[in-house]
């Protein structure tokens, strides 16, 4: 299943997956994208987004252990492989950006609101 991609590509409600702390970093994935794409040959660009995609994903998977979230091996796996494909880059282009924004959709609307209940009461 393949969810919308929001024109302008920023965060709603729609995206809320119920843990106050992981939306703010969700929100910011958002907007760090957004910059990319309006700085192509920026390479500190880039580097900022891919640096917090690291730090965000490693908040989740601290939050999966923590709560013993039953699907985090292959939860982890997806996040490592998006790091992999993206550490290959090597121009930011129309197809990459659009690759990336709908990764980021399809991930958090298909697998990081999986994580909502276990989470729950986490900030
Ligand atoms: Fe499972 Fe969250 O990760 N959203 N991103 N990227």
């Amino acid at each position: 299943m393949s969810f919308s991609i929001p024109e302008p590509f920023s965060y709603n409600d729609s995206f809320d997956v119920g843990v106050d702390s992981i939306n703010e970093q969700h929100k910011r994935l958002f907007d760090l994208i957004n910059n990319v794409d309006s700085n192509r040959s920026d390479a500190a660009a880039v580097k900022e987004l891919l640096d917090y995609v690291v730090f965000h994903f490693k908040h989740e998977e601290d939050a999966f252990d923590r709560f013993n979230f039953a699907d985090k091996v292959s939860h982890k796996k997806t996040h490592d492989d998006f790091v992999a494909q993206a550490s290959a880059v090597k121009e930011i282009n129309d197809d990459v950006i659009a690759f990336v924004k709908s990764w980021l959709v399809n991930h958090i609307m298909g697998s990081d609101m999986q994580y909502g209940e276990t989470l729950r009461g986490m900030k």
